[in-house]
């Protein structure tokens, strides 16, 4: 009986032994799932984050490729009128991801071409406002990387169209590497968005069917109105002439040095090319040119040493709009 209690206790302690060696089990269990589900959570984790950058690497991968040739948001016929007004405020309202300047560029993948959009101007506000009301969006649809330049004359003396599209050409490519040149009047609006504003093979003839014509074409050699040339195109023919003041002959003396240099032009059919002229009066400076017919008959002689090669004008201003940049020059007188 004395030994009762020894084995009590003795069997006390062993079973003490064993709960504590339990204990100690159930703990190291414990602690190693613990670890180990938070390993695997770490795992997930660092694989769940390794999946956007999957899906980034694809992302990126995607935006490299160039837009198609047939950009895929064109609805093609459009309704141009200018029986209600609009405002730059407008504009800018409803082209909300543009940039300083007016420039834009795809988001979804790699414009085909630089575009510089180069308007000549002076006291034409309100056609402006149309203007960017209706090509804004246009140019954004076609997926083109564009900016726009308002080229505007200073002072009184006699207009000259040509003039400021080098001058643009000029300014233009101070600020970005652009390949293709567009040329337009401030008053032409495309009624169709597949008339696209780039470049081609050959020097483009935009504006091919306005409603100032009664939608055809006035005569084969016309160029007026909107036409594109390739920086290589332009260069061909010495940009522009510089010496036309006033109206008209000028964008017969560029045809000329297209001819001249052997290309031709290329145009959309008059469907696609139809255009609205922004009614107005002729500016009181923007008078016939009374030399034209003249000069026009000597392009293949001039053209050489009157162009991009031999113009010089003042920058007056430099104006940032979101929708535009606007350059005031002198470009001195006749
Ligand atoms: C026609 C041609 C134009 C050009 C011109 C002869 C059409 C549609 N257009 O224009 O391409 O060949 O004849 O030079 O046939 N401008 C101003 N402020 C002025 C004057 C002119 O901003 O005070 C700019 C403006 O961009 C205007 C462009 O020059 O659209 C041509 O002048 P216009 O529209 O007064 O002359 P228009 O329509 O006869
Ligand atoms: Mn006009």
């Amino acid at each position: 009986m004395r030994d009762a209690p020894v084995i009590f206790i003795h069997l006390h302690r062993t079973c003490s032994l064993l709960v504590l060696l339990c204990l100690l089990h159930i703990s190291v269990t414990v602690i190693y799932y613990m670890i180990r589900s938070e390993l695997t959570e770490q795992i997930v984790a660092s694989e769940e984050s390794s999946v956007p950058a999957v899906s980034n690497v694809i992302k990126t991968e995607q935006k490299q490729d160039t837009c198609p040739d047939s950009p895929p948001r064109l609805v093609g016929p459009l309704w141009v009128e200018f029986s209600y007004p609009v405002s730059l405020g407008l504009v800018g309202f409803e082209n909300p991801a543009l940039q300083p300047g007016g420039r834009s560029k795809p988001t979804d993948c790699i414009a085909q071409q630089k575009v510089a959009v180069i308007i000549p101007f002076r006291d034409c506000d309100e056609p402006l406002k149309y203007w960017l009301y209706y090509l804004h969006p246009i140019l954004q649809r076609q997926q083109l990387d564009y900016g726009i330049y308002v080229i505007n004359q200073d002072g009184e003396d006699p207009f000259n169209r040509a003039k400021l599209f080098n001058i643009g050409y000029a300014e233009a490519l101070k600020e970005y590497d652009y390949d293709c040149f567009i040329f337009s009047d401030v008053d032409l609006i495309p009624m169709d968005d597949r008339n696209i504003y780039k470049c081609y093979n050959q020097p483009r003839h935009l504006s091919v069917s306005m409603d100032k014509f009664g939608f055809r074409l006035p005569y084969a050699q016309y160029f007026g109105g909107v036409s594109s040339l390739s920086k290589e195109q332009y260069l061909k023919i010495n940009g522009f002439p510089n010496n036309y003041w006033g109206w008209g002959g000028e964008e017969d003396d560029i045809f000329n040095r297209i001819d001249s240099k052997g290309m031709s032009i290329s145009r959309p059919d008059g469907i696609i090319g139809r255009y609205r002229m922004i009614h107005h009066d002729r500016d009181k400076n923007n008078q016939p040119n009374p030399q034209r017919f003249k000069q026009i008959s000597h392009t293949r002689q001039t053209m050489a040493r009157d162009g991009i090669n031999s113009l010089t004008y003042k920058v007056v201003k430099i104006e940032k709009d979101q929708l535009f940049t606007k350059i005031t020059v002198d470009v001195g007188k006749p």
